[in-house]
């Protein structure tokens, strides 16, 4: 067999078309003379899996035979983007594909765009999970992520009448030709039933067994994640439910045909459909099902592959010199009960043994310290539907509340405060209290994130685990988020530089001695302008608004919440409409053009967020009809943001807005992505933003606001605070309050927040230094080659937001483990 397949496919350009010609005909029975651009995207991405797979099955046979230690990055979501693209970028055949297609008739950037992206994810933390993919594969990592196989992922958003709507996304409408269906890699999951206790005959000890209950299946699907610049090609593995037999017999002969179908369904349904919301979702029956799903399927896989290398003398004891999991916040983190149930009642280990195992095997990754978005699960349910996995987090608990009064004396109050139960009725099981007591290293996202984390979040838990908090600063691929999403200035790079500077981000710190020569600047300052047409031209073809070309385009795209204050943006552009209106036609031509671009999904049940959509869409209205504005000021907001558009929009920013309130994003990554890019920030001094200030210049950020200690100092005496409000503020809420943005009962519930003693997210405190941040850019961009200057120095300082750096600590400071580079033999 190894000879019939031993050399790898040619990738010169005439095997290539050979191969998309053989696709067409074969994989999707087209006849020859019938293809359309959607059957060329179906044979390109079909040639390119089959390059794909040789490697991928090769590398994982490699790592098998190495026996090297794994690490496991469970993740209920991965914001994957687009693969196609993608892919031949990282195979290094995007010249031969393109060549290829052109020789047929087609570009290949068209082609790729030909895709639908699947969204299985939310947004930061899903597509952080996707960046560590394909890092870790570019970085020889032998690591798998393991996630689900939604049906229906990030819902669809659509503007109509100028609010949210959302629509479903059944992304696998035509199939998805990255996937590899393995119906032989199936596992069996229990939901419900009840523990039985047995004695064991050897150990005399009592044990437990789960019984009864529902059974579900987790069937497999497996896509190989390329790495950049190498041979190594990691797995993502998405489960998704099947039910354990097809119908319910006895039901269906006793003629309940609905009863047997409707069992069936049930078990799908734990797949269906990604829940919509960023921050939690705790209360939901079906997303409990969906944690323990996934959990339960990816360590019976795990232990499977483990037990499946016999060394000698190796026992499950020596589980964590082979194997790493990361659990991508407490989401997975109901692993922690389901890995101690394995190996206690199936493998029969000691308690203490299984426990330390455990510990020695997870690290748990913070990313949000906001009281609302922290996982607490009714015991009640938890009880119902995993009996045995309850008892098992009352004995963890006992346990760890023993190790708190050994060391804190009496002091119930720490008890109270620390137990993994919260006393509350129904009571509650704290998840990211048992992923802190479960895990070995426990990591924030930021500097600031982790500082807060260890002081506010977990306090009396950093004081009992001295060390086993530490920071891991997120970070992002450059292979996705410049290299493809940002042609143009990626050639300047590598005109320069070669082509290394894309797994080496710190060559680019050459280029900063350059920034203001002018042929540097000239080149930059067209590969600006070419993304600006570039995002232009989709607006103009998707949304009909023609934007002007000179101005400063000025974005801020994300999930939109409060804290994030997309709301401050908004009153900010309210104020410059206002400032504009009033101003006489010789001074409007002294006004900075300014293209505001808004983008980002609200969750559904979430209203306040809604409605801050709604109010963007609105000014936008008056704003663009309104003549005084025309080549001053226009505001868009792009609907149905993801990870394509996002690759669009992010290379055309001049600046972009990253305001949260101090000390509650935990980092951003969009921060990174548009600095990377070749645009200056606004911001706070909050996440990430405090590191890259630091990186790029303090010079070069433009930053406003209270600090997160000041925040915390104004909440506590708010309700002490004055009702007067800064003057150009009052005239703004006047304006809405008017009703020139559409009917002003629509925006009560968002100006309600917005008095001194009730403004939580301090909008009313920043909005003064917000202007004067505003102002700071604007003037700066007037002097053209000092603001190009300023850009490429920022882009070219940003090395150490590569989601290279951040692997590569993980993989030193919580994983212990190697690269392992895998060369076919030729
Ligand atoms: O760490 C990735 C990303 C951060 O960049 C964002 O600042 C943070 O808001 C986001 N957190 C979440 C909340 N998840 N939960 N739970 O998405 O993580």
């Amino acid at each position: 067999l190894w000879k019939l397949s031993s050399s790898y496919l040619p990738s010169d350009v005439p095997s290539i078309q050979r191969s998309l010609v053989k696709h067409v005909e074969y994989t999707l029975a087209r006849r020859r003379y019938k293809f359309d651009r959607n059957s060329f995207y179906q044979a390109t991405a079909h040639s390119i899996r089959d390059r794909l797979i040789e490697r991928w099955t090769d590398t994982q046979q490699f790592y098998a035979s190495r026996d090297g230690k794994r690490m496991y990055y469970l993740s209920l979501e991965f914001l994957v983007g687009r693969s196609l693209g993608n892919a031949v970028s990282n195979l290094g055949l995007r010249g031969a594909y393109a060549d290829a297609l052109q020789q047929l008739g087609y570009d290949l950037e068209s082609i790729v765009a030909q895709e639908r992206e699947p969204a299985l994810g939310n947004g930061g933390l899903g597509r952080l999970a996707s960046c560590f993919m394909d890092t870790l594969a570019t970085l020889n990592y032998p690591a798998w992520g393991y996630g689900l196989r939604y049906k229906y992922g990030m819902f669809e958003q659509r503007i109509v009448d100028g609010k949210q709507v959302e629509f479903p996304d059944y992304w696998l409408t035509h199939g998805n030709p990255w996937e590899v269906e393995r119906l032989d890699v199936k596992y069996l999951v229990r939901l419900y039933g009840q523990v039985n206790n047995y004695v064991d005959e050897r150990s005399g000890e009592t044990r437990y067994r789960w019984e009864g209950g529902e059974v579900v299946v987790a069937v497999a699907y497996d896509t190989p994640i390329p790495g950049y610049g190498t041979y190594n090609t990691n797995n993502m593995r998405l489960w998704s439910s099947k039910p354990s037999h097809e119908f319910d017999l006895a039901c269906f002969n006793a003629g309940n045909y609905y009863g047997a179908v409707e069992a069936k369904e049930r078990c799908e349904s734990i797949t269906s459909v990604l829940y919509p919301s960023d921050d939690n979702d705790a209360g939901k029956a079906l997303r409990l099902k969906q944690q323990f799903f996934f959990v339960s399927a990816t360590l019976q896989d795990v232990l499977r592959r483990y037990k499946k290398r016999v060394a000698p003398g190796r026992t499950l004891k020596h589980l964590p010199e082979k194997v790493a999991i990361q659990l991508n916040d407490t989401h997975p983190s109901i692993s922690i009960p389901e890995l101690m149930r394995l190996l206690l009642d199936d493998e029969l280990l000691p308690w203490d043994d299984a426990w330390d195992i455990a510990r020695m095997t997870f690290g748990y990754t913070n990313h949000t310290i906001l009281p609302e978005a922290l996982e607490k699960w009714p015991v009640p349910m938890l009880t119902e539907l995993l009996p045995r996995h309850m008892q098992i987090i009352y004995e963890i608990n006992h346990r760890f509340l023993q190790e708190v009064d050994a060391m804190w004396p009496g002091d119930t109050q720490k008890l109270a405060a620390m137990s993994i139960i919260e006393e509350s009725t129904p009571k509650m099981v704290r998840m990211a209290h048992l992923a802190v007591v479960g895990s070995h290293v426990v990591n924030g996202v930021a500097e600031i994130h982790t500082a807060l984390v260890k002081t506010r979040l977990f306090p009396e838990f950093n004081e009992m685990y001295p060390g086993r908090i530490k920071n891991v600063t997120n970070g992002v691929t450059p292979r996705r988020w410049i290299l493809q999403a940002n042609p143009a200035m990626s050639s300047i790079f590598t005109s320069i530089l070669g082509p290394g500077w894309v797994n080496d981000l710190r060559r680019l710190e050459t280029l900063k001695p350059l920034a203001r020569e002018p042929s540097l600047q000239r080149q930059w300052t067209h590969a600006k302008r070419f993304n600006k047409e570039r995002l232009a031209a989709w607006i103009k073809a998707n949304m009909n608004v023609d934007l002007m070309p000179n101005a400063v385009y000025d974005m801020q795209v994300k999930r939109i919440h409060e804290y994030k204050r997309q709301m401050l943006n908004i009153l900010g552009i309210i104020h410059r409409y206002a400032t504009i209106a009033s101003a006489s036609a010789e001074q409007r031509k002294s006004i900075q053009p300014r293209v505001c671009i808004l983008a980002g999904k609200a969750a559904p049940g979430y209203e306040i967020a809604k409605k801050i959509i709604q109010l963007a869409c609105g000014v936008a209205k008056v704003i663009n009809n309104d003549v005084r504005c025309a080549g001053r000021l226009q505001v868009v907001f792009i609907p149905n943001f993801n990870v394509s558009l996002a690759e669009l929009i992010i290379p055309a920013s001049d600046v972009s807005q990253h305001i949260s309130t101090a000390g509650m994003e935990a980092s951003g990554t969009g921060n990174m992505k548009f600095v990377m890019n070749g645009g200056l920030i606004i911001g706070t001094l909050d996440g990430a933003n405090v590191e890259i200030a630091r990186a790029v210049g303090e010079d070069d950020v433009f930053v406003f606001g209270a600090t997160a200690d000041e925040v915390a100092a104004l909440r506590s005496s708010m309700h002490k605070r004055e009702p007067r409000i800064d003057e150009r503020l009052a005239r703004v809420f006047r304006m809405i309050r008017s009703g020139v943005f559409g009917s002003a009962d629509n925006y009560e519930r968002l100006l309600d927040g917005l008095t001194p003693s009730k403004d939580f997210y301090l909008l009313c405190h920043d909005f003064p230094s917000y202007l004067d941040a505003m102002d700071a850019a604007d003037a700066a961009y007037r002097d053209k080659d000092e603001w190009t200057a300023k850009c490429i120095k920022a882009a070219c300082s940003m090395w150490a937001f590569s989601s290279d750096r951040t692997i590569r600590e993980y993989a030193r400071d919580v994983w212990g483990m190697e690269p392992q580079p895998f060369n076919p033999p030729h």
